[in-house]
């Protein structure tokens, strides 16, 4: 799946399988995206790097995670759903990340485990628990352009809202967040609370 965000026209695009699924206009025009802030995969924050529910929690497994502080031209973001590699997202990278899933481990007590797939490296979010997150700082620039792919295949049994990322900074959580449930994608930016 992958979602891009422009600030200019407040374009958001989702994608699914390598299919454009569906737009939204003039969401979040003219915002930007602080940094300074702390990535959470699997997890939604209530507030920063904490306020977690079990049943937010994503239960499946995720690879070739990348963000961009970019809109990727459409071609390009499909064919990274038809022929993924490992990337080098600005914001967050796979190729770093992959080199470092026992450093993920090791920082933050967590049920999260990197294994060997079908994905060759991915992270597995094994139980709907309030412990089943990753945790990543993230201290580069402001973002006025979000491009976010990843390859996640759900655990069947997920309820509610999974949820695949929220960034959150130390005086305003919940920047924003990815839910992705039923091949349905719930995305926000600052000010739309989910509790
Ligand atoms: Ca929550």
């Amino acid at each position: 799946m992958a979602i891009t965000w422009d600030n200019a026209d407040g374009k958001w695009e989702f994608y699914l399988d390598s299919v454009h699924r569906f737009s939204i206009d003039n969401f979040r025009t003219g915002q930007i995206v602080p940094n300074n802030s702390l990535i959470i995969i699997g997890q939604e924050q209530d507030e920063f790097s904490g306020g977690f529910s079990p049943d937010q929690a994503l239960q499946g497994c995720l690879s070739r995670l990348n963000i961009w502080d970019t809109v990727l031209p459409v071609e390009v973001v499909v064919s990274f759903a038809k022929d993924p590699g490992y990337d080098n997202g600005n914001v967050l990278s796979w190729s770093f990340l992959r080199h470092h899933l026992s450093d993920i481990q090791a920082s933050q007590p967590s049920n999260v485990v990197s294994s060997v797939g079908k994905s060759n490296v991915a992270l597995t979010f094994s139980q709907m628990s309030n412990l089943n997150y990753a945790v990543l700082p993230y201290d580069g620039s402001i973002i006025a352009q979000l491009t976010v792919c990843t390859w996640i295949d759900l655990t069947a049994s997920s309820t509610d809202a999974p949820c695949l990322i929220s960034y959150a900074t130390s005086t305003s959580f919940n920047e924003f967040y990815i839910f992705f449930y039923e091949s349905k994608c719930l995305i926000s930016l600052e000010s739309q609370k989910y509790e």
